[in-house]
């Protein structure tokens, strides 16, 4: 069950949650008392979406409730505790804590089982601090996935705890905790062995230490986000590659000190790698060559890198045969031949982005005469596009869905309207249809404009 806390109110729920059970804790359940339920429940079963209602439980439970004392082996409790385990399972957080956990001691102690507790998803919660990991990792939840990202409240020493504490956990997500350091990474890679994603995304004070722990102990990992953590360089990025030959995806993102090293080192060392992106970094078609190692590369981002040639992208398009995404964008090397050969080569191709790239109209045109399986092109600022290209395209592929022409100036709004009623099956992108389609959807949903003239 995936535990979300999504506003404030259930947040303060949740921590009342873990502060009863910390109650129950300091009192050793002495005084728990016979697992029956409350004679007065001090809460209705009146979620407004339906709650135990549904099942049917919640009117058997206040049954149970009213006529306890007469009917007392009757009671709900009697149940299986891993039935009544399953049946609280449905309820949401907010239900859980306010109601069903009211009950009486003995719903209170199931409400706070582990199995409510695995999933985390704490993010974008200021409340939420080092003093409720702390709290988490004390009731030794073992939580299998946390996340806490924009968790501004959360500082290494609360990471720290709980990884200390949940042997595995398994995914770790915490975006743009720019408070957090190398402290609490290498913390949950020396705590948590089996951690299979670890994203982390803007945390810029991350160095090489964190990720050379990561690669010491990790040897699961498959899934890394490390964009915008500037402070990295090659020397951690080589030493994780080498300790996670199962990495899957990895995702960098204007990591200026990442370097053609890198690129080689994950090449070298992740046959399994499917998801790659290098966005922004100083990354040249000298380390993008060693990517064609990678038979199982599916969705390569290639945006705004350093340099990067036509060739070596031709090469890649050859060698990966299961590449299905391959973003070229804000690049002026990439020309028309150059998407050509991409047409022709790619045959596993779905999605081209091409926005800023030098390519024209012959580029359109080659990849409806020469490709059976790219239905996403996304040709946008690229002045030289025509109404030519733009048609020709939309007439000869038949694998084509999405066309996107945003600030392609020379296209024509009309030839675009022309095109939309002609090849209804494919999605035209320029200013004006998006703003039609945001209208559209707008009205669908019951917008209207307001044509009254009175001011
Ligand atoms: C947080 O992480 C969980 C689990 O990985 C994920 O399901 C959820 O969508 C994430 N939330 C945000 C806001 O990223
Ligand atoms: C925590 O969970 C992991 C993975 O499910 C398991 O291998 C480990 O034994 C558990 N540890 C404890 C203390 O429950
Ligand atoms: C590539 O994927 C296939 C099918 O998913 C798998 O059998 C193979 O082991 C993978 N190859 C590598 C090098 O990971
Ligand atoms: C690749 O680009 C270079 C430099 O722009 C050019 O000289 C060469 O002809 C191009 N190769 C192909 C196959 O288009
Ligand atoms: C429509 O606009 C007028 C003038 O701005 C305003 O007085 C009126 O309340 C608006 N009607 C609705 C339904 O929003
Ligand atoms: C971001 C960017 O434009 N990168 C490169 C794209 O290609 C040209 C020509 O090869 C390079 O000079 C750019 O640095």
């Amino acid at each position: 069950m995936h535990l979300n806390l999504p506003r404030l109110a259930s947040f303060n729920l949740a921590l009342l949650c873990l502060s009863l059970g910390v109650q129950v804790c300091k009192r050793k359940c002495s005084e728990v008392q016979r697992c029956t339920p409350c004679k007065q429940p001090r809460c209705a079963f009146a979620a407004p979406d339906g709650g135990l209602e549904n099942g049917g439980v919640g009117g058997g439970g206040g049954e149970a409730a009213r006529s306890s004392d007469a009917a007392d082996h009757l009671s709900i409790n009697h149940l299986p505790s891993s039935i009544l385990l399953k049946v609280l399972s449905h309820l949401t957080v907010k239900e859980r804590c306010l109601c069903a956990s009211l009950v009486c001691k003995y719903w209170r102690d199931l409400c706070l089982d582990f199995q409510f507790w695995k999933q985390i998803d704490l993010s974008g919660l200021q409340q939420v601090n080092d003093d409720l990991l702390v709290k988490i990792a004390s009731r030794r939840q073992n939580v299998t996935e946390i996340n806490i990202s924009d968790c501004r409240g959360v500082h290494d020493h609360g990471v720290s705890s709980l990884a200390s504490h949940c042997p595995g956990l398994q995914k770790y997500t915490a975006y743009r905790c720019k408070q957090l350091g190398d402290t609490s990474l290498s913390a949950l890679a020396t705590h948590c062995p089996l951690l299979v994603k670890v994203h982390v995304g803007n945390q810029d004070k991350l160095t090489d230490d964190a990720l050379k722990k990561l690669g010491e102990h990790c040897s699961e990992l498959k899934d890394i986000h490390l964009g915008q953590c500037y402070s990295i360089t090659d020397e951690g990025m080589v030493a994780l590659a080498r300790g996670c030959p199962k990495l899957q995806r990895l995702y960098l993102q204007e990591n200026k000190l990442v370097t053609d090293r890198s690129v080689q080192a994950v090449a070298e060392n992740c046959p399994e790698l499917q998801f790659v992106g290098f966005m922004g970094c100083p990354v040249t078609s000298q380390g993008v060559i060693h990517l064609t190692a990678l038979r199982n590369l599916s969705v390569l981002d290639l945006r705004h890198i350093s340099e990067l040639n036509n060739e070596t992208v031709m090469e890649v398009v050859r060698k990966c045969r299961d590449l299905s995404s391959l973003n070229l964008c804000l690049n002026w090397s990439i020309n028309d031949r150059c998407v050509e050969i991409i047409a022709k080569e790619g045959r596993s191709l779905k999605e081209l982005y091409l926005v800023s790239c030098k390519i024209t109209d012959h580029a359109l045109i080659a990849i409806g005469q020469y490709s059976s399986t790219i239905e996403t092109v996304d040709a946008g600022w690229c002045k030289d596009i025509t109404d030519q290209g733009a048609t020709q395209i939309a007439q000869s592929s038949k694998s084509l869905r999405y066309l996107g022409l945003m600030r392609c100036d020379k296209v024509n709004e009309e030839t675009v309207e022309r095109l939309v009623v002609q090849y209804p099956h494919i999605v035209f992108s320029t200013v004006m249809q998006d703003c039609k389609r945001t209208l559209e959807r707008a009205y669908q949903m019951g917008w209207s404009p307001n044509t009254s003239n009175t001011s």
